[in-house]
């Protein structure tokens, strides 16, 4: 349904080198040997990929099937997230962004704040809001409409599955009216929120009143069906088990072989900020492996990204060695990871991610929201 993306530059497809690996831990050499001829891996396998203690194998073979796609290619995007309002109906356990209306922190921007969050250098608007009983569809729709008019160039990255379901419960309208109606009013992609963690289990003691992967994915294959393109994310790091991430990912991987619609798959590092449901985040070494074991099984993703606002400059830059090719972009005003106190700044300059992706010995390539590069040009010397 949708066409390849070009391969990057240095990508080494087409090229017929041998590899020699190493491995520390030798259970890695048969899931190496699949990897090395393009075959897929089964959960078991990355069972084995994330219970090994040789992380630098890990890496390598990440990197090694990174670099046949993109690559010393890294990717970024001048973009901002805008959250209009913080107040939602539902009370997720593992969220601290949300809030109730008449509560301090609770805020609802009007047209005239959101409009001036806008720039001229920005390319892409990421807008995420929350479940506001007061907001219509049509509220929603003239957020983005508002951007439009104002900026006709940005691209708007707007409003998750859990949103689009509530859009289509409140008017009594179809999954496909509301994204087509989306789509009509200037939004080119679907961010990957709302995922969480596809386990029931998960659900039940994390968010249950909250769509679970049967809707999450409805919506997604619907908006492919229409063109638009979307994210995926998982959020790790909390009471979920080794085995759900990966059948979180297997799932995942199962519906792009039916639309091919994904643009990139995006692992979210749990916050724990005041929930009290882990004391930690995730260590940088879950960090990197989840970045790997994505790349390895997740083989039909085009992109995988390292989110700066989890995991941290450092590691985020160290992920593009382990399987990573993009790290989102300048953001500027992160709110949802830090109501649950994410230690990293709310935003990001343009200097800062070309030096993080230079000093893992990768190419800063400026792109769009749907990841198109205008010309080899565009790589930042
Ligand atoms: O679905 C909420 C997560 C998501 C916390 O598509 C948390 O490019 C960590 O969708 N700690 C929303 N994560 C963010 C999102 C997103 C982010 C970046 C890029 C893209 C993209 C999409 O944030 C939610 C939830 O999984 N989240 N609270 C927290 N305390």
């Amino acid at each position: 349904m949708f066409p390849p993306s070009p391969s990057g530059e240095g990508a080494c497809e087409g090229v017929t080198r041998v590899i020699i690996m190493h491995f520390c831990d030798s259970s890695l050499e048969p899931v190496w040997k699949k990897i090395e001829s393009g075959e897929r891996l089964s959960l078991e396998e990355g069972l084995c990929l994330y219970n090994t203690s040789d992380l630098l194998g890990l890496g390598r073979m990440a990197d090694f099937v990174r670099q046949k796609r993109h690559g010393r290619r890294a990717t970024f995007v001048i973009n901002r997230q805008i959250n209009p309002t913080n107040i939602c109906l539902l009370s997720c356990r593992f969220c601290d962004f949300a809030s109730k209306e008449g509560r301090p922190d609770a805020y609802v921007m009007s047209e005239e704040d959101l409009l001036s969050r806008l720039s001229p250098e920005l390319k892409e608007v990421h807008i995420v809001g929350a479940l506001y009983r007061k907001w219509s569809f049509e509220d929603y729709l003239n957020i983005v409409r508002a951007v439009k008019r104002a900026a006709p160039g940005i691209q708007v990255k707007a409003y998750t599955a859990v949103e689009v379901d509530f859009f289509a419960r409140r008017e009594g309208i179809s999954l496909r009216d509301v994204l087509i109606r989306l789509k009509e009013a200037g939004v080119v992609c679907l961010p990957g929120g709302g995922a969480e963690v596809f386990s029931e289990r998960v659900r039940k003691a994390l968010f249950p009143f909250k769509i679970g992967w049967s809707k999450w994915s409805e919506v997604h294959r619907t908006a492919h069906e229409l063109g638009l393109r979307s994210n995926a994310t998982l959020l790790y790091g909390h009471i979920e088990t080794l085995e759900e991430r990966l059948d979180h990912m297997l799932k995942l991987r199962s519906l792009q072989d039916e639309t091919g619609g994904f643009l990139s798959f995006i692992p979210l590092a749990f916050q724990p900020g005041n929930t009290g449901i882990v004391k930690k985040q995730a260590s940088a070494v879950d960090d990197l492996k989840t970045i790997a074991v994505s790349r390895l099984v997740l083989d039909n993703f085009e992109h995988i990204k390292s989110y700066w606002v989890t995991v941290g400059e450092e590691t985020c830059s160290m992920a593009l060695r382990f399987g990573a090719d993009d790290v989102d972009g300048t953001i500027l005003e992160e709110r949802i990871m830090h109501a649950a106190k994410a230690g990293t700044p709310a935003g990001m300059a343009r200097e800062t991610l070309v030096r993080l992706i230079r000093e893992a010995g990768c190419l800063p390539v400026e792109r769009d929201a749907l990841y198109n590069v205008e010309t080899r040009e565009t790589a930042v010397r």
